[in-house]
């Protein structure tokens, strides 16, 4: 073989590679533009260890790295057959979830869910977090007659729940916070209340540390809930 021919053949053989690369980009947006890919995981805002004692690594770390990460990739399946959901935040979705499509309403539902509860719940936590305070507090007061009396009401819902769900403080339309529960991924949007803090209680959330002691994990959490981001979630959501 002469040395132009070999030159020819390799640079014909990168020329192949980079082509078959760029088609695979292309091919890529493609699914992208289809509604692929749409939504992505948010990184935890600390490190998986940051909870510990109260929620332990290997929880945080399955927690958010395979179940919240299962979530979003089913929901970008559903959302790629469902054209006009294109462009639309989870919260819009859910809101509307009736206006989703049949053939992949229950996916929503379910991976939406999942992904826009879960999204809440890593930004609630913090070790050391404050104390509700301003009108937040004062609103909590009024509403629940204090802060032990809300966590006891949270503690209830979550204890009270059958299986898989959330226990859940929300701003209704009338912009009141009231205490509520949920099953499986169902979030309070999806009943025209926007959700402010959410516990989480199925099982994958404590089971490692805790097994069926729900009621030792419900206790251990509020050593970790930040109610100043959660006092932020109430303000945006009743407007000030
Ligand atoms: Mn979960």
């Amino acid at each position: 073989m002469s040395e132009m021919t070999r030159r020819q053949l390799v640079g014909r053989a990168a020329a192949t590679a980079m082509g078959a690369a760029a088609g695979w980009t292309r091919a890529s947006s493609a699914r992208a533009e289809a509604g692929g890919g749409a939504f992505t995981l948010p990184a935890l805002p600390y490190a998986e260890d940051a909870l510990e004692p109260s929620i332990d690594a290997m929880t945080m770390g399955i927690h958010h790295g395979k179940h919240h990460a299962a979530y979003v990739s089913k929901l970008n399946d559903a959302v790629a057959q469902a054209p006009g959901l294109k462009g639309k935040s989870i919260e819009e979705i859910l809101r509307n979830i009736n206006d989703v499509p049949e053939a992949v309403r229950t996916a929503v539902r379910n991976n939406g869910g999942g992904h826009a509860n879960h999204s809440l719940f890593w930004t609630i936590l913090k070790k050391g977090g404050a104390q509700p305070g301003g009108g937040f507090s004062k609103a909590i007061e009024g509403a629940f007659g204090g802060i032990d009396a809300l966590k006891k009401v949270l503690t209830d819902a979550g204890m009270a729940r059958f299986g898989s769900g959330w226990s859940w403080l929300v701003v209704g339309a009338d912009k009141k916070l009231a205490v509520e529960s949920s099953a499986n991924q169902d979030s309070p949007l999806m009943e025209g209340r926007t959700p402010i803090l959410g516990i989480d209680v199925w099982e994958h959330a404590y089971y490692l540390k805790y097994q069926n002691r729900r009621n030792e994990y419900l206790a251990a959490i509020f050593n970790v809930i930040d109610w100043e981001a959660v006092g932020k979630n109430y303000e945006k959501a009743v407007g000030y």
